[in-house]
């Protein structure tokens, strides 16, 4: 089973979509192992963004990750990498599709609401970066087999 980290950004906290994301992914049929409420430093959020140090939005985009809490969460489950970008919809809310939650919930590409992974590489090194080992919990979905053929 894949394994991807996914945040609701500060925007999506303060604008109380946390509960209404999270429950997008359950009623999906994916399994949630790691999860937590924290304000990100501006370390964590240069390294976590270091793919785009060079980009004119980096400066704004550290700075507003930073602003206020986000929740931190680690999913699990079939081609979950692939498949919660789906759910998360284009980066640019204007081109994400309707029934997505940036597509549903957002309006401008600065403050799109959610993060998550885009492979296999990011998706284990923001885990690693964002929790430790003992956070992750492994627990048996008893609904699983009704999930997955
Ligand atoms: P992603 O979040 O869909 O993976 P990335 O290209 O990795 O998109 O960009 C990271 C974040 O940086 C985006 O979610 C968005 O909030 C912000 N961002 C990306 N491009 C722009 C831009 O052109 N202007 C302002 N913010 C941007
Ligand atoms: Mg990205």
């Amino acid at each position: 089973m894949q394994q991807t980290f996914l945040a609701i950004k500060p925007d999506g906290v303060q604008r109380g979509l946390t509960g209404k994301i999270i429950s997008r992914l359950e009623e999906k049929g994916f399994k949630l192992i790691g999860m937590k409420l924290m304000k990100v430093t501006n370390e964590l959020a240069e390294r976590h963004y270091g793919e785009h140090k060079d980009k004119p939005f980096f400066k704004g985009l550290v700075s507003f990750i930073t602003s206020g809490p986000i929740v931190a969460m680690v999913w699990e489950g079939k081609n979950v990498i692939s498949s919660l970008r789906k759910i998360m919809g284009k980066t640019n809310p204007l081109d994400a599709e309707l029934g997505t939650v940036r597509g549903d919930f957002a309006v401008d590409i600065g403050k799109n609401v959610v993060h998550g992974s885009d492979g296999e590489e990011s998706a284990k090194r923001e885990i690693a970066l964002f929790f430790k080992e003992e956070e992750l919990i492994k627990w048996e979905q008893d609904i699983q087999k009704w999930i997955y053929e």
